[in-house]
């Protein structure tokens, strides 16, 4: 039987863009909850949702019975169960370490999302993208040259079933 997914999460792309794009890449049938979001207010989960979460946080993964939060387990347990995470072990953690230097990146920025003074919010976003450019993005269009297009190995990782 096909599982069907239920993912929750704001009506943004946030953390929960990267694991609607794996459902759609690998042909998911899934349904979303999608809770308003305000730039205003913020994110504001109603309680009956809330009580699903294990954390208190979105995005939430529902799925045979199951749920699973925190964004980057649930990208790597659909990674791993369609056979996206790499042919072996170190091309697994070659993706991760790529993974995790773009939630390095997000980290930073975030930190920057809500701050209302107008003057730390440019110089944090300037200081960020000065150290994001010369850390993380020159890196990656290293990477991209040498690979043409991929940033590991020069195609989709693809793998054996995590079984
Ligand atoms: N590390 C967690 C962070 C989860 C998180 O910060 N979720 C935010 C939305 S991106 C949230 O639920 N905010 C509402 C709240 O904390 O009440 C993940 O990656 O899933």
């Amino acid at each position: 039987m096909t599982t069907e997914y239920t993912l929750t999460y704001f009506d943004a792309r946030g953390s929960g863009e990267t694991i609607r794009l794996i459902l759609a890449y690998v042909g998911a049938k899934w349904k979303e909850v999608r809770i308003p979001f305000d730039e205003n207010t913020g994110a504001i989960i109603p309680e009956d949702i809330k009580t699903k979460m294990l954390f208190d946080q979105a995005p939430l993964l529902e799925f045979e019975g199951r749920r699973l939060v925190q964004s980057l387990a649930i990208s790597r347990f659909l990674a791993r169960r369609y056979n996206l995470a790499g042919k072996d072990e170190y091309e697994s953690a070659e993706c991760d370490q790529i993974v995790d230097a773009c939630r390095d990146i997000y980290v930073m920025f975030v930190a920057f999302f809500r701050e209302k003074d107008e003057t730390k919010r440019k110089e944090g976003m300037e200081t960020t993208t000065k150290t994001c450019k010369d850390r993380y993005f020159s890196k990656f269009n290293e990477i991209l040259q040498k690979n043409g297009d991929f940033l590991v190995n020069n195609n989709f990782t693809t793998g054996p079933p995590s079984g």
